[in-house]
C-alpha cells in the first residue's frame, strides 16, 4: 500500500487582517482540505505548527480546529501536529492523551529536561520513519543533556555550542536503519519571507544548516515561512508549505500543499494548488483612469467562487489635490462586493519626486542622527552610541 503524505502549515487559526476577521476563509480551507484528504487518498496529514495565532485562541478558532479533527479521525488516517512559535506548547499538548486514540499524535514542546526520544519518532511505513520537532526556543536546546556551555560568552562559541546540540538531538531521534523525513518549525537554510513572520532567533543562530540532515533524510516537512517554497532540491528536499491563506497583502501569491507519495523506498513531491476563498487585491492606478482600472480588476476576480468580500488595498497616484476624490473613490466601490482596506491618495510632483529619491539615498546613519537630534536638539549624538548604533545595524545587515 502507498503511503500519502499531505504536508501543511501556519493555519494561524484565528488570525485577523486589521479587524476584518478571516474565520469563514479558515473554515472554509478546513472544509476543502478534508475532502481533499479522502479525494486524495492521504494516509497521513502532517501539520507544521503555527496551528493557531495566539498562544490563546478564541473560541471560534478553538472550534473550527476541533470540527476539524472530529471529521478526520473518521478517516482511518494518521495525523501529526507540532507548535510553532505562535502556539502554546502546553496548550496544544493539552487533549494529546484523547487524542492519541484517535492516531492524533501531538508534540508541542521539547521536554529538553526528560527528553524521550520515541515522544518524537513514529513509523510511517517499512522503510521510512517521521521524525517531529514542535518549535524550540534558545533555552530549550541548551536544557538538553548534550549542551556544553562555552567557557566563555562569544558569539561564535555560544552558536557552535547551540548547533552542536542540535545535531546530537537530530541525531537520537534519526533511525539510521530506516529513511528519514522530519517536521519541525524553525527557520532551515536560506528561505524568502512574506513579511508576515515573526523573527525567530537561537541566540545567533539565524537558520539551522541542512547539511545537518545530510545522511538519513529524505524530506524536511517545514513550518513557519508562509510562502511557499523549496529550501533545498537536493537530499535531503526542505520544504516550506506555506500557509493557506494570505494573511497580508505581501503574501499575494497561489497558496499550496506539499504531497509525498512513498512507494517502497521511493519518494516521490509535488505541489498541490489550494483555491482562495476570500482575494487580496492590490491596485494601483492613476488620477484620470481610476475607474478603468479597478472596474478591470475587480472583473478578473468576479469569478472567484467565494461568498467573502474581496479585501481592497488601494494607491491612487495623482498630480494635484483633487478634492472630493476621495469620496467619489468610495461611492464607487459600493457597486462591488469589496472591503477597502486601505486607500492611499498620493500626489506627485516633480519636485516631490526627486525629493523622495534623495531621502532614500540618505544614510541610515543620517537618520538616526536626526532622529536623536528631534528629541535632543542641538546635542550630537554621542561617539559612543553612534558606534554602538553602527554595530547593531551592521549585524542587522548580516555584514558581521
Ligand atoms: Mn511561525
Amino acid at each position: 500500500m502507498s503511503v500519502r503524505i499531505l504536508h501543511t502549515s501556519d493555519w494561524h487559526l484565528g488570525k485577523k487582517l486589521f479587524q476584518v476577521e478571516r474565520l469563514t476563509e479558515q473554515d472554509l480551507f478546513l472544509t476543502w482540505l478534508s475532502k481533499e484528504i479522502t479525494e486524495k487518498k492521504i494516509t497521513h496529514l502532517l501539520i507544521a505548527g503555527d496551528i493557531f495565532d495566539t498562544p490563546n485562541p478564541p473560541d471560534k478558532a478553538l472550534s473550527t480546529y476541533f470540527k476539524f479533527l472530529r471529521e478526520v479521525s473518521e478517516k482511518n488516517i494518521q495525523v501529526y501536529i507540532i507548535a510553532g512559535n505562535h502556539d502554546s506548547g502546553r496548550f496544544i499538548e493539552a487533549p494529546k492523551e484523547f487524542l492519541k486514540k484517535e492516531n492524533i499524535h501531538i508534540v508541542g514542546k521539547l521536554n529538553s529536561l526528560e527528553f524521550e526520544p520515541k515522544e518524537h519518532q513514529f513509523e510511517i511505513s517499512e522503510y521510512f520513519q517521521l521524525n517531529i520537532l514542535p518549535y524550540f526556543r534558545t533555552k530549550e536546546i541548551q536544557d538538553l543533556p548534550w549542551y556544553e556551555k562555552p567557557e566563555q560568552f562569544e558569539s561564535e562559541a555560544n552558536k557552535e555550542a547551540l548547533l552542536n546540540t542540535i545535531e546530537k538531538l537530530v541525531e537520537n531521534i534519526t533511525n539510521s536503519q530506516k529513511k528519514n523525513i522530519l517536521m519541525a518549525h524553525h527557520l532551515f537554510g536560506s528561505f524568502f519571507t512574506s513579511e508576515s513572520e515573526q523573527s525567530l532567533n537561537l541566540s545567533g543562530v539565524n537558520s539551522i544548516p541542512l547539511s545537518l540532515f545530510k545522511e538519513n533524510y529524505e524530506y524536511l516537512a517545514l513550518g513557519h515561512i508562509h510562502k511557499p517554497q523549496i529550501v533545498s532540491n537536493e537530499k535531503p528536499l526542505a520544504i516550506y508549505s506555506g500557509s493557506p491563506i494570505a494573511f497580508r497583502f505581501s503574501e499575494i501569491h497561489q497558496k499550496k500543499y506539499s504531497l509525498l507519495t512513498i512507494e517502497d523506498k521511493n519518494l516521490k513531491q509535488e505541489w498541490v494548488e489550494i483555491p482562495s476563498f476570500r482575494d487580496l487585491i492590490r491596485i494601483e492606478a492613476k488620477s484620470s483612469t481610476w475607474r478603468e482600472t479597478i472596474k478591470e480588476k475587480l472583473t478578473l476576480h468576479s469569478n472567484v467562487s467565494n461568498t467573502e468580500k474581496i479585501l481592497l488595498d488601494l494607491d491612487i497616484n495623482v498630480d494635484e489635490v483633487q478634492p472630493g476624490l476621495k469620496r467619489e473613490i468610495l461611492s464607487f466601490l459600493e457597486n462591488y462586493p469589496v472591503t477597502l482596506m486601505g486607500l492611499k491618495i498620493k500626489v506627485q510632483t516633480e519636485s516631490e519626486n526627486s525629493r523622495n529619491a534623495l531621502n532614500l539615498e540618505q544614510n541610515i546613519q543620517d537618520i538616526f542622527k536626526d532622529y536623536y537630534q528631534s528629541i535632543y536638539p542641538g546635542e550630537d549624538v554621542p561617539q559612543e552610541l553612534l558606534e554602538t548604533f553602527n554595530l547593531i545595524q551592521n549585524k542587522n545587515m548580516g555584514l558581521t
